[in-house]
C-alpha cells in the first residue's frame, strides 16, 4: 500500500500501523505487540464466520482533511488494524467544567484516573461486542454489496477496539493492560462474562436487526463519541474525533439499509394493492408492522445506553472535564452549568399516590444524560422521516414512528414500569397481553429469519430489500466487492 507523507500519515512499515510515533516508546510498542496476537486470536474465534478470500475494504491511512482512506481488496486476516489519532491542536484548551480555559491534558490527572478508565473501558467494550453480535450475518447477506459493508463495519469496530486499547496501554499502566485483556475476555451474551452494556448482549440474528443496530445503536456511538471528543484528556478527544469519521459510514449502512427495506415493502404493497401483513410476508418481504416492532425494540434498547435520565456520574464527568455535551462549543451558556435547571422525563406522583409519566425539574448537571439522549432522539427522528417519505411517495397512508421514551426501558426512570409506545402507563397484565403487538414475537423473528437466504452472486439482490442507489467508492452495485473462499 502506498502511504502519503505528512505529519498525520500512518506508518505502515510498523507491525502496528500508527500515527503516534509508537517506535519512539519501545515499552509501549512491546506491550501492544504482545496484545496484538490475542486480538488476532479473538478475531479468528469471535469475528466473521463466513470464509472469504478477500473483501473490498477501506483502510485508514491518513487523518488529515485531504483524504484518509485507501480502498482495495484485502484478505480480512491481513487487514491492518492500527492506531490513529486526529491531528493535535497544540493550543487546545478545556471547553467546559471546573477546569474550563486550562490547557487540555496530555496525561491523565491522578484524581480522575479511575473515572477516565471506566469511560474508556465502557466505550472499548462495545466495539468488539458488536463484531461478536454480527459474526454469523455473512452467511445470509442479501448481496455482495451488503456483505462488504458488514465486513467494513466489523473491521472498523475492531480498529475502534485498538483505539481504546492504545489509550489503556499508553496512559493507565498495569491496570490499563489488564483492562485491555478483559476487553477480549468478555463476550457478547456470555453467561459468565457478558459485555458491560445491555444492548451489546442482544443478538443480531438477521439483517433487519443489523440495519436497525447500525441505525440506532451505532448512532448512540456517534453521540457518546461526540461527548468524549470534548474531553479535557486530549488523547481521548483526538481518538474519538477520528473514530467519528469511520462511524459515519456505519450509520449510512443503517440508514440506507432501512430505506431499502421500506422501499421494497412499499413497492409490494402498491403493486399488489394490499396492506395485509400476511400477504406481504407471503410475497417474501417484511410487513411494515414487523419493521415497526423491530424499530421499537432497537430504539428503546439504544435509549438505555444513555444511562439514567438523571445521573450523578454524568454530573461528575462533566464538572471534571471528562465528558462534555454534544457540540459543547456551540452551546450558549457558561459551560459550567452549576446554577441551571432543566426538566427531565420522570415518573411523578399524579396526585392520587399513583405514579404517572411526566417531567421533573433537576439540575442541568445531573440531567446531562437526558440532554444527550434528546439530541439523539431528534437525530433518530430524521431517519423515521426519511422512511415515511418513501411511504408517502408510494401514496401509502401508513407511517412509522419512534416509541415513547418510557417504552420498554430497562435502565433509568422507567425501568420499573411498563408503558405503551404512546406513553400510556400499563399494568403488568396489560403489558403481557399487548406487548406482542409492539415488540418482535417469535413468529415475527422466525419469518424474518426465513427471508434471510444468502445472495452471494454478483449483481443480484434478495427479494426482501431494494438494491442501493449507489455503490461504494464510485463502484457500481454489481462490482465484485467480495470474493468468497
Ligand atoms: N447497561 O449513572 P448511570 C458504541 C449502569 S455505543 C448496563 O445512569 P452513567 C457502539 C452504569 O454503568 C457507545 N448497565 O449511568 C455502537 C452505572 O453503574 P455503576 C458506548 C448500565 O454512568 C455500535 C449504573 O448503571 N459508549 O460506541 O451516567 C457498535 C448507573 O447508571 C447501562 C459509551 O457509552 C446499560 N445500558 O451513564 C459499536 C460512553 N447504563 O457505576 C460501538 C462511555 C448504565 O452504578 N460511557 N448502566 O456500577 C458512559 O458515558 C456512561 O458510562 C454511560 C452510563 C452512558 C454508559
Amino acid at each position: 500500500m502506498t502511504t502519503p507523507s505528512g505529519a498525520n500519515a500512518a506508518d505502515y512499515s510498523e507491525k502496528i500501523p500508527n500515527n503516534v510515533d509508537l517506535h519512539e516508546d519501545r515499552r509501549l510498542q512491546r506491550a501492544l505487540e504482545s496484545w496484538q496476537p490475542n486480538f488476532l486470536n479473538w478475531w479468528q474465534d469471535m469475528g466473521p464466520t463466513l470464509p472469504t478470500k478477500d473483501v473490498y475494504l477501506r483502510t485508514a491511512i491518513n487523518v488529515g482533511r485531504e483524504g484518509w482512506a485507501h480502498f482495495g481488496h484485502v484478505a480480512m486476516r491481513d487487514y491492518r488494524w492500527g492506531i490513529f489519532l486526529a491531528e493535535r491542536d497544540p493550543g487546545r484548551r478545556i471547553g467546559f467544567g471546573q477546569h474550563i480555559g486550562e490547557p487540555a491534558w496530555q496525561q491523565v490527572p491522578g484524581e480522575y484516573r479511575s473515572e477516565l478508565r471506566r469511560l474508556i473501558v465502557i466505550q472499548g467494550d462495545t466495539e468488539p461486542a458488536s463484531v461478536e453480535q454480527q459474526r454469523n450475518l455473512g452467511a445470509t447477506a442479501p448481496s455482495l454489496y451488503d456483505l462488504r459493508n458488514l465486513f467494513q463495519v466489523n473491521v472498523e469496530e475492531g480498529r475502534h477496539l485498538w483505539a481504546m486499547v492504545y489509550l489503556l496501554h499508553a496512559y493507565f499502566g498495569r491496570d490499563g493492560r489488564e483492562e485491555a485483556e478483559d476487553l477480549l475476555r468478555r463476550n457478547s451474551g456470555s453467561a459468565d462474562a457478558p459485555r458491560i452494556l445491555g444492548a451489546f448482549n442482544e443478538e443480531t440474528p438477521d439483517w433487519l436487526s443489523f440495519f436497525m443496530f447500525t441505525y440506532f445503536t451505532d448512532r448512540d456511538g456517534k453521540y457518546q463519541l461526540g461527548t468524549l471528543k470534548e474531553s479535557a484528556f486530549d488523547p481521548l478527544s483526538r481518538t474519538c474525533e477520528f473514530m467519528l469519521k469511520e462511524e459515519a459510514h456505519h450509520m449510512m449502512v443503517g440508514t440506507t439499509g432501512l430505506d431499502r427495506v421500506v422501499e421494497r415493502t412499499a413497492r409490494l404493497m402498491t403493486e399488489n394493492d394490499t396492506d395485509d401483513a400476511a400477504e406481504i410476508a407471503a410475497r417474501g418481504a417484511i410487513p411494515l408492522e414487523v419493521i415497526q416492532k423491530y424499530l421499537n425494540f432497537h430504539y428503546s434498547v439504544s435509549l438505555d445506553l444513555f444511562g439514567g435520565e438523571t445521573s450523578t456520574n454524568v454530573a461528575n464527568y462533566y464538572s471534571a472535564g471528562l465528558k462534555g455535551r454534544w457540540l459543547e462549543g456551540r452551546r450558549k451558556d457558561d459551560h459550567k452549568l452549576t446554577a441551571d435547571g432543566m426538566f427531565v422525563d420522570a415518573l411523578v406522583d399524579a396526585g392520587d399516590g399513583k405514579p404517572s409519566i411526566g417531567r421533573a425539574e433537576v439540575s442541568v448537571l445531573t440531567g446531562l444524560n437526558t440532554d444527550l439522549r434528546r439530541e439523539y432522539t431528534a437525530d433518530c427522528q430524521s431517519g423515521v422521516n426519511r422512511w415515511n417519505k418513501i411511504l408517502a411517495e408510494a401514496a401509502l397512508p401508513q407511517r412509522l414512528q419512534l416509541p415513547h421514551v418510557a417504552f420498554n426501558r430497562k435502565v433509568g426512570a422507567f425501568a420499573g414500569i411498563e408503558a405503551s409506545p404512546d406513553g400510556e402507563l400499563l399494568s403488568a397484565e396489560a403489558w403481557a397481553a399487548r406487548s406482542p403487538h409492539w415488540l418482535p414475537t417469535d413468529v415475527d423473528k422466525t419469518h424474518v429469519r426465513s427471508l434471510m437466504q444468502p445472495v452471494h452472486e454478483r449483481g443480484k439482490i434478495a427479494a426482501w430489500i431494494a438494491p442501493p442507489r449507489n455503490g461504494i467508492n464510485g463502484k457500481p452495485f454489481d462490482y465484485d466487492y467480495v470474493h468468497l473462499a
